[in-house]
């Protein structure tokens, strides 16, 4: 029996929650960009509270970018779907009715303009990730040597990227005489609003000087801090959704309990009371972006590459691994002592917690999943705060290990020489300097020198570069195991 029947009246077992308001009498007023797991798993839950406490036509119409499959199948089942959390007693599921509608940006690119230009539309939201925006970090502008970049610029009317797709419809608001939407990014970029609005400035100031004065002067782009490990769903998540449920659900995911929220309170056409769900509103978002970029995010890239090269599938089998724990808890504590105190936080805690949730025996999270797309990464996760502890005199080693790991990493084989495939929209860029892996000190140039990594200072550094080349040198000659147990041996 499919999830579908729920819009019509049919219920769900006992213990299994269900939205707590009639999501059909709910308007919608969130456009959300990027309809995968983690909107699913995280900002779409919190707007399901918010209805369910405060109602307000706050529903979503959600676009997916490349494939047409997650629009399908939410579009089946009337937008609802289980989510499933991994508790240590057991998985329990919920069913969400935030989502109102779900389109293919591609094939329902009308109906998509359509939604963005509607006047019920106050929020853009987004979850794209890093590269999904076309944004140069080296100016911050638009990067313009990116083709959908360059194609939107030359056909604004036909845009098909996400810089694009934005401005054009802030453009045709305005013409209209409609008030320009509140845009949240919800992707781990370094100061994601800030950062997007910069480039959206400079993509709309491209079209038009005016244009560009207008995002600049008229349009809000509130940062938060998005929070919630949400590995890929498997045929185990489908499985559990329709045995706990007793529906058919092609649209379920899982996730963890735990999750955060913390926004920036700048939404001058309103927003859900996201506030309901859990989210914390803040008026700078800074220090709680830098913790969790350099705690969280920073450690699991740590622990992606060395796992896919050690042979470690998971990030909880890694964890098991008690010499691998050990250098996740030193880097946990070295990108702590980086950070500003954050506001009601305490990063010993916080360090503690996260260990537990890479633990977590009941979420499957794959290695290779986290190592994807290094090269817009490593910039805010690695080098931001390696750059802070070499001006402050502090520890750089544990960052000089996470970064020398994705160079290995690069050379696209693992410790049993097997290989794998490496997505990154800079792979060739990877692979081209892979050929000097008979060099550590060249490799380690030549792969400090892609994309973002080439801008930190910390390459002209011949201390840091020392002591990633030192490191790499041993990942190129012993396997990572070895590595692993004689870093955690140094503490
Ligand atoms: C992960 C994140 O894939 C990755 O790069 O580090 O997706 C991480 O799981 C989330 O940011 C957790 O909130």
């Amino acid at each position: 029996m499919s999830l579908a029947r729920l819009s019509r009246g049919a219920s769900l077992p006992a213990g299994v929650a269900a939205p707590g308001y009639a999501p059909e009498a709910h308007g919608v007023g969130i456009v959300h960009l990027g309809l995968g797991a983690f909107h699913r798993a995280h900002q779409a839950v919190y707007t399901d509270a918010a209805l369910a406490a405060e109602g307000g036509d706050w529903r979503i119409a959600g676009a997916s970018l490349r494939s047409r499959a997650p629009a399908d199948e939410l579009s089946a089942q009337d937008g609802r779907y289980t989510l499933i959390e991994r508790h240590p007693e057991g998985p329990r599921a919920r069913v969400i009715g935030s989502i109102a509608r779900a389109l293919h940006a591609g094939s329902d690119a009308a109906a998509l303009r359509a939604a963005l230009l509607a006047p019920e539309t106050r929020i853009v939201s987004l979850t794209v990730t890093e590269k999904g925006y076309g944004i140069d970090r080296r100016t911050g502008g638009a990067d313009r040597a990116d083709p959908v970049v360059a194609q939107d610029l030359a056909r604004p009317d036909a845009a098909e990227g996400v810089l694009g797709r934005l401005v054009d419809a802030l453009a045709a608001r305005r013409a209209a005489g409609i008030a320009p939407f509140a845009v949240l990014s919800c992707d781990n970029l370094p100061h994601n609003g800030a950062t997007v609005r910069g480039a959206a400035i400079d993509f709309a100031a491209a079209r038009d000087p005016a244009l560009g004065a207008f995002v600049a002067r008229e349009v809000a782009f509130p940062s938060t801090m998005v929070d919630r490990i949400t590995p890929a769903r498997t045929e185990a998540t489908l499985a559990d959704a329709q045995r706990l449920t007793g529906y058919r659900d092609l649209a379920a995911i899982e996730t963890e309990p735990f999750s955060q929220w913390v926004v920036e309170d700048a939404f001058p056409a309103g927003r859900p009371a996201w506030d309901r769900g859990g989210a914390v509103f803040v008026r700078d978002v800074a220090p709680y972006e830098a913790m969790k970029l350099t705690m969280l995010n920073g450690a699991h890239s740590l622990i992606a590459y060395t796992g896919v090269v050690a042979g470690f599938a998971l990030v909880r089998d890694a964890m098991a691994e008690p010499a691998m724990r050990e250098l996740v808890a030193r880097h946990l504590s070295a990108a702590a002592a980086t950070l500003d105190p954050v506001p009601g936080i305490d990063l010993a805690r916080y360090a503690r917690d996260l260990l537990a949730r890479f633990e977590n025996p009941h979420i499957a999270h794959k290695c290779a999943q986290i190592a994807m797309d290094g090269t817009e990464k490593m910039p805010q996760r690695i080098l931001a705060p390696a750059l802070k502890a070499m001006r402050a005199g502090q520890p750089v080693r544990p960052f000089a290990f996470a970064l020398a790991a994705f160079m290995r990493f690069a050379l696209a084989r693992d410790d049993d020489g097997a290989a794998y495939a490496i997505s990154d929209p800079r792979a060739d860029a990877m692979d081209a300097a892979a050929a000097s892996a008979g060099d550590a000190a060249v490799l380690a140039q030549r792969l400090h020198g892609i994309g973002a990594l080439g801008d930190s200072p910390l390459r002209e550094d011949p201390l840091w570069m020392a002591s990633v080349t030192a490191i790499l040198q041993e990942m190129l000659e012993r396997p990572m195991r070895a590595v692993i147990a004689a870093e955690a041996e140094r503490g």
